[in-house]
């Protein structure tokens, strides 16, 4: 067995008396708000099945990191349990030691908070209510209405606005688009801030970065900081760690509710749970404004469901570990977003499948978005790594945003020319000689498929690459990989024999095709 503690504390008893001395709560803290005086945040390492399940037992409420078996997973626990873990032999670390203390620091701050601090630092120095968030979004909107227009999405459940900011340089719905949002889960703050800020960088440097310029100028986003506003609001004014929806007594995990795959392992039938799924698919407003929307603009190529904490860029899928059908791509752009979020203060954040890299969970908003609607999609969890977890200072508000906003601009970028059509090339194509297909305009350092047929051009719909060839009984011909500018190359020899055979032929990546090239063999 092996204890491990934090703060330099060395032995349990030492750990249960410091969390009893700060049961009191402070004065001028409101006492009607749920309290958690006797709880701490464990990292434990789980090792077996078994190991879990006396976690799940006495653990109301697992945070993020990692839950499965086979590594470290944080819970949120009563101190009255911490012997018992031991005893039970289980490997643990105290990573949140007052958890209380930090809520109450937290509190006492924003109770404190004067028009002047606000007026005298940026919006993005500290954490802002829906109203302020909401506020915002028409600021933003008026300083730049050629460029901006605020979006209603619906209404949650218990009436208020589900909003977001629509920011292109172009009319809406004529180019590629990317959804991103936070606050599917209440206690995720930071994520309202850096969507908000994502949309405040576009807007304010639009005319003097040459990148975002060019981003604006190709792509559409659509930003959405507060999907769910009822839950985001009773954090702020009842429970700071609220995750679900506000149905009824006990709400709804919303990242649980999407259609897809709905029910299934890592979602719960249970209404206490913190990973209830709801009654059916879709039965909550909020994801069903998220749906409808998206049903809407199907020229949406990109989503990113904007979470907190653990540092990681999740891909799907979350219901199975199996790999989806552009696993290649997805995990390639998902590296690129990770590398640039390190270059810019070296946080490192993991890329990976959903299922593998964080946990098993079924109804999640990306795997509905990529598998139902073929959308490139993503999770985000933002910072910490635990330290904070979802208390994060608001001085982390800004550095967060400021390396997610360039992961932000790649995405955009691939999803651009993900939608893009290659271009082909082919040469002279003579029985038994040498011949080559060149594609242009691929993803950059990507697999291009190179597709042909003899019988003519058609539609059939390929899976593996999420798009329509337009080939009648289309054969692979091969496989190359582009280069940095996106031009790939596939050398061949043309069967002997051949001669006279008219062919079709295509250049394809997940989701874009080349036009189709006719041409008879010499
Ligand atoms: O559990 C979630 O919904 C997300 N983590 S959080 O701690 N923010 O609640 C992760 C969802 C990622 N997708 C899957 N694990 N399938
Ligand atoms: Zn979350």
């Amino acid at each position: 067995m092996r204890i491990r503690w934090t703060n330099q504390l060395c032995g349990l008893t030492v750990a249960l008396t410091t969390v009893a001395a700060i049961a009191a709560p402070p004065e001028g803290i409101e006492t009607t708000r749920a309290r958690y005086d006797d709880q701490v945040v464990v990292r434990v390492n789980v090792e077996t099945a078994q190991d879990l399940r006396f976690m799940l037992q006495v653990s109301p409420d697992p945070w993020s990191h990692r839950v499965g078996i086979g590594g470290p997973v944080d819970f949120r626990v009563s101190s009255e349990h911490l012997a018992d873990m031991a005893a039970a032999g289980l490997e643990f670390d105290v990573i949140i030691e007052d958890l209380q203390g930090l809520i109450d620091a937290e509190s006492a701050r924003l109770a404190n908070r004067d028009d002047d601090n606000v007026i005298a630092g940026t919006f993005f120095d500290e954490y802002k209510t829906y109203t302020e968030i909401s506020d915002y979004i028409d600021t933003l909107v008026a300083l730049r209405p050629d460029l901006a227009e605020r979006v209603e999405l619906g209404t949650s459940l218990r009436g208020r606005a589900i909003s977001g900011i629509r920011i292109t340089n172009g009319t809406p719905g004529d180019r590629p688009a990317v959804l991103i949002h936070g606050c599917q889960h209440a206690r995720e703050w930071i994520t309202v801030m850096v969507n908000t800020y994502i949309a405040d960088a576009f807007i304010r440097n639009y005319d003097t970065d040459a990148e975002i310029r060019a981003l604006l100028d190709e792509t559409e986003w659509i930003i959405v900081p507060i999907v769910n506003p009822d839950g985001y609001e009773y954090t702020w004014t009842d429970e700071r760690l609220w995750r679900k929806n506000r149905r009824s007594w006990y709400g709804v995990d919303l990242n649980r509710n999407w259609g897809y795959k709905w029910g299934g392992e890592g979602s719960s039938g249970f209404r206490f749970s913190e990973t209830y799924r709801g009654s059916a698919p879709f039965s909550e407003p909020e994801t069903q404004a998220l749906r409808d929307f998206f049903e809407a603009n199907p020229h949406i190529g990109g989503h990113v469901d904007i979470h907190s904490y653990s540092q990681l860029i999740l891909q799907p899928w979350g219901y199975t570990a199996a790999l989806p059908p552009a696993h290649e791509l997805i995990d390639q752009i998902g590296s690129q977003m990770a590398a640039d979020i390190f270059a810019v203060h070296g946080r490192v954040y993991v890329n990976g499948p959903s299922y593998t890299t964080i946990y098993p969970a079924s109804g999640v908003a990306p795997d509905w978005t990529y598998g139902d609607q073929g959308v490139l999609a993503y999770t985000y969890e933002l910072r910490d790594t635990g330290q904070f977890g979802f208390i994060l200072p608001p001085d982390q508000i800004i550095p967060n945003a400021e390396e997610v906003l360039p992961a932000m601009i790649t995405l955009g970028t691939e999803v651009a020319r993900v939608r893009d059509p290659l271009t082909l090339s082919v040469s002279t194509l003579t029985a038994g000689q040498p011949a080559s297909m060149t594609s242009g305009d691929a993803m950059a350092d990507a697999r291009v498929y190179f597709v042909y047929s003899v019988t003519g051009p058609g539609s059939v719909y390929a899976p593996l690459l999420g798009t329509d060839l337009g080939l009648a009984n289309p054969a692979l011909a091969g496989v190359a990989l582009s280069d940095g500018s996106g031009s790939a190359v596939y050398n061949f020899t043309v069967p002997g024999g051949t001669s006279g055979t008219t062919v079709w032929l295509q250049a394809a990546q997940y989701g874009t095709t080349s036009p189709v090239e006719q041409a008879t063999i010499n």
